[in-house]
């Protein structure tokens, strides 16, 4: 990451790295993707949705911060997403995600101990992969002072068409809308600032090819829209916080028996 770089990213809140990941390692990634949707039985999940409350108070997600577990597109039938923990349990997610020049970007945007509590593969399906809602990733982890950081691959192109991430140039800077809060058995979202999200108008659309990185300020407003294209949009991310700031005993996410590895 170079010092053009770490200024576009602290102005704009991303930086984006084309031809981060190889197309060998988005292969074995994405295999390893399809085995673990194959191996799954749709009655054991929940649809997951970045609208649906009750869906987030469900165990089957509360538990999935330290298991593998795939989520439903509200058509309950389709996969969405795999999460919450494939980084720490299983061999081919670590290799994608233990990588040294992760470890040097997050060195040079200011996390001193990054620790990666999150990851999650997201398979935007054709035709039916739906919408993310405007969001701050730091709304889903606190930590006091704020360092909760995005690093998004994109393992297939992403295009305003089959539903590419837009993100708020510079909203970093805006307040945190809201929270989501746990009280061990639930969670629910608990608004903080009336902020507006930003519109189409005022945000950009990443459209970036296969193996491009884009990292993001926690604090940083992004959006995907829903996939009506017959081409799937799958993307891996992984969220990462500051081991030296304070991680909030009412984020959703606790590691109880697995420990929270950095990117070496
Ligand atoms: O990939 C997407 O469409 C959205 C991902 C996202 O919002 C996130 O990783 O926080």
């Amino acid at each position: 990451m170079t010092d053009d770089d770490v200024r576009r990213y602290a102005a704009q809140g991303f930086a984006v790295f084309p031809s981060f990941k190889s197309s060998a390692q988005i292969a074995a990634l994405s295999q390893r993707a399809a085995a673990i949707v194959a191996a799954f039985d749709p009655h054991d999940a929940t649809v997951f949705s970045t609208r649906d409350d009750s869906a987030r108070s469900d165990a089957y997600f509360m538990e999935s911060g330290e298991q593998i577990r795939c989520f439903l597109e509200e058509d309950a039938r389709t996969v969405n997403k795999i999460g919450h923990a494939m980084h720490d349990l299983d061999p081919v997610f670590d290799a994608f995600s233990r990588d040294a020049r992760l470890a040097q970007i997050a060195e040079r945007i200011g996390l001193r101990d990054p620790r990666i509590y999150q990851s999650m593969y997201i398979l935007k399906q054709p035709h039916v992969g739906g919408e993310v809602n405007w969001h701050q990733d730091a709304a889903f982890f606190d930590t006091d002072p704020p360092s909760v950081t995005a690093f998004w691959f994109a393992l297939e192109d992403a295009t305003r068409e089959n539903g590419c991430m837009w993100v708020q140039p510079g909203g970093h800077r805006s307040p945190l809308r809201a929270r989501f809060i746990s009280d061990g058995r639930g969670a629910r979202l608990e608004p903080l600032d009336p902020t507006p999200w930003p519109s189409l108008e005022t945000a950009v659309p990443l459209e970036v090819t296969a193996g491009t990185l884009v990292v993001f300020d926690g604090m940083l407003p992004h959006y995907s829209a829903p996939n009506r294209s017959p081409r799937s949009r799958h993307a891996y991310t992984l969220h990462a916080v500051d081991g030296h700031a304070k991680y909030s005993p009412l984020n959703w996410l606790q590691r109880t028996t697995l420990p929270v590895r950095g990117f070496n």
